[in-house]
């Protein structure tokens, strides 16, 4: 059956894989199945050739193999890929690519397709699910959560599929594409004269309209109480800076409401904190830097003249049908792109309002000050009673991190005010789209591209098993990623709780001895769970015991180099 390689073509599967390495993939994250053959001799083809090759790792889940993806790419700034075995495959991917789209992460993913033909054509169906696997729309299942999708037609269309996708991907804004491979086609010869060529279609990348960043550098100088909400951090290291410069320089409050990335350090003077109630109403003068939903519109009224500047890779976020916020000014571009274009334009504008400005400064600095302190002491306090509260594990942790080059994630995890974090990079939440089971996969992802990094993963209890923890588990052992996990264990999906609580505040729920459809006990052990792929291990009862619990797993992984989870007990 095997068709003989002639020595200037290659199996359109070899030809992806090879062409995934010359656009600059360094990762496939792949979960194989019976559409696999095709890949998998393509991966030996090119081997046994000598063709530069991406890494094709196996990962357990797919969800996983999504969350390491968009990991990676937090971490590098690089699109990885992605393959999964035909519509099933596909469907674990779909809450990866819901929150990679939603956080502009690309991610280029292929699934294959189960083949068209009954019989006669090499690659043809041989097994029962060839049938049982057939979709009407395979496609459908991601293509709300993916910028662009294709079916491979044609065995020599391999090469452009891939340049394509990747220019795709990594165009602003940046998400999830995919592209399903049908057997056949994959098993099909292709030419392999170009397989190590430079990508010939350069990603666009947007930058804003002159004129509107000068209106929005005009409005920010004249503004008596500006205000910065920033969700999705800064951009870049250089981003980070320039918007700690300019918020200092000028005197404007930053808030990091909902924030998934690090904008501008915890214990900047001008960084107040994450609710932005205090200071929305009394702003005259808003940017809301690359944030999805800056405020909460049933919760914060900004005041009635306002001007409403958006910034970011889709200041309007088209792709959701319903995001009305004000928008005076829009400023379309990669976030760090944007900052430095406000700051070239406001800064021919400094020394207008100086006396207003400095007192400005003073003010916030001040509140700054003040805010920070109570919410030390608040986190402080929550060691104190009898079961720790989440605000307390995030002072404790952010003590046992302390200058070390870490990386924070959380997800329902630790929250980010006890923490003094002064990088880009240093600290993410789970994305709005709440696809839950993020985190562990994500910090995967990023250990394996930092391997000298601290990475550390703060996540609920359901939080954690939505992330298929033995899979996840697995891959750290089997990659040897020391990770470490900490899971707040509150027996519970309080997050659930609370919203009840808060649309039926004296309802029956509210009300009921135990709440339903929020109880998670009896709860697991969950450190049984990680040791079952050989984790350093800890579980947390007493306050007291988790700065050194903590100091102890900071050291497992970062000497011993061993994955570690400590499970802490907080309160409901
Ligand atoms: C895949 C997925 N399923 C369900 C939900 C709904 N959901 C939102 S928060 C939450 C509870 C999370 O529990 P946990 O991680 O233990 O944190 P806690 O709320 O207890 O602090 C759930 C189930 C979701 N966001 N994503
Ligand atoms: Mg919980």
């Amino acid at each position: 059956m095997r068709k003989p390689a002639k020595l200037d073509s290659i199996t359109a599967g070899g030809a992806i894989l090879a062409r995934l390495r010359s656009v600059g993939v360094d990762y496939i994250f792949a979960n194989s199945g019976t559409d696999f053959p095709p890949i998998i001799e393509g991966l030996a083809e090119a081997a046994a050739r000598q063709i530069p090759l991406p890494k094709a790792i196996v990962i357990p889940h797919e969800h996983a193999a999504m969350g390491m993806a968009h990991g990676y790419f937090l971490a590098t700034g690089r699109p990885q890929a992605v393959m999964a075995h035909t519509n099933v495959g596909l469907a674990n991917c779909a809450i990866g690519a819901i929150n990679a789209a939603t956080e502009h992460v690309p991610i280029l993913l292929f699934s294959g397709r189960t083949p068209v033909m009954e019989q006669g054509r090499f690659g043809a169906r041989t097994v029962p699910i060839g049938w049982g696997q057939e979709m009407r729309d395979q496609t459908a299942l991601v293509r709300e959560a993916t910028k662009w999708d294709y079916e491979l037609k044609f065995p020599e269309q391999a090469l452009d599929i891939i340049d394509r996708a990747y220019a795709i991907a990594a165009s602003t804004p940046k998400g999830p594409v995919y592209v399903s491979l049908p057997r056949e086609v994959l098993c099909e010869q292709c030419p392999a004269d170009d397989l190590n060529a430079k990508s010939r279609i350069a990603p666009a990348t947007l930058a804003p309209d002159p004129d509107a960043i000068e209106r929005a550098a005009a409005a920010l100088a004249k503004a008596k109480r500006p205000l910065i909400i920033a969700q999705r951090g800064a951009g870049s290291a250089e981003g980070f800076a320039l918007l700690a410069d300019l918020a200092e320089r000028w005197g404007i409050p930053v808030c990091q409401y909902w924030a998934i990335q690090l904008a501008i350090a915890t214990d900047h003077p001008m960084s107040v904190g994450t609710d932005p109630q205090p200071w929305l109403g009394e702003a005259d003068t808003i940017l809301a830097l690359d944030s999805l939903a800056p405020w909460s519109p049933s919760i914060h009224h900004p005041a009635p003249g306002c001007t409403v500047i958006h910034a970011g890779p889709d200041p309007l976020y088209s792709r959701f049908p319903v995001r009305n916020f004000k928008a005076d000014i829009c400023l379309p571009g990669e976030t760090a792109e944007v900052i430095a274009c406000l700051a070239r334009a406001l800064a021919p504008r400094e020394g207008t309002q100086k006396k207003t400005i400095a007192d400005r400064q003073v003010r916030i600095a001040k509140q700054t000050k003040s805010l920070r302190q109570k919410a030390l002491a608040e986190a402080e306090k929550g060691g104190s009673g009898p079961l720790m509260t989440k605000s307390y594990v995030g002072l404790c942790l952010s003590r046992a991190i302390e200058g070390r080059a870490a990386t924070v994630l959380s997800e329902l995890g630790a929250p980010l005010e006890p923490f003094t974090l002064r990088a880009h990079g240093s600290w993410y939440q789970e994305p709005h789209s709440g696809g839950l089971g993020w985190s562990f996969p994500c910090a995967l992802g990023m250990q394996l591209a930092q391997p000298d990094r601290l990475i550390v993963a703060t996540m609920g209890d359901g939080s954690y098993m939505f992330a298929n923890p033995v899979a996840c588990h697995q891959i750290a052992e089997a990659l040897e990623l020391p990770v470490l996990i900490v899971i707040l264990n509150n027996r519970e999906w309080g997050a659930v709780r609370q919203s009840v609580l808060g649309v039926y505040p004296d309802g029956y729920a509210a009300r009921a001895n135990e709440m339903p459809l929020t109880s998670l006990a009896p709860s697991p052990d969950f450190t049984k769970v990680a040791a079952a792929s050989r984790a350093w291990t800890a579980r947390v009862e007493r306050a007291a015991d988790l700065p050194k619990v903590l100091a102890d797993a900071v050291m497992q992984v970062t000497v011993a180099r061993r994955h570690a989870l400590v499970e802490v007990a907080v309160a409901p």
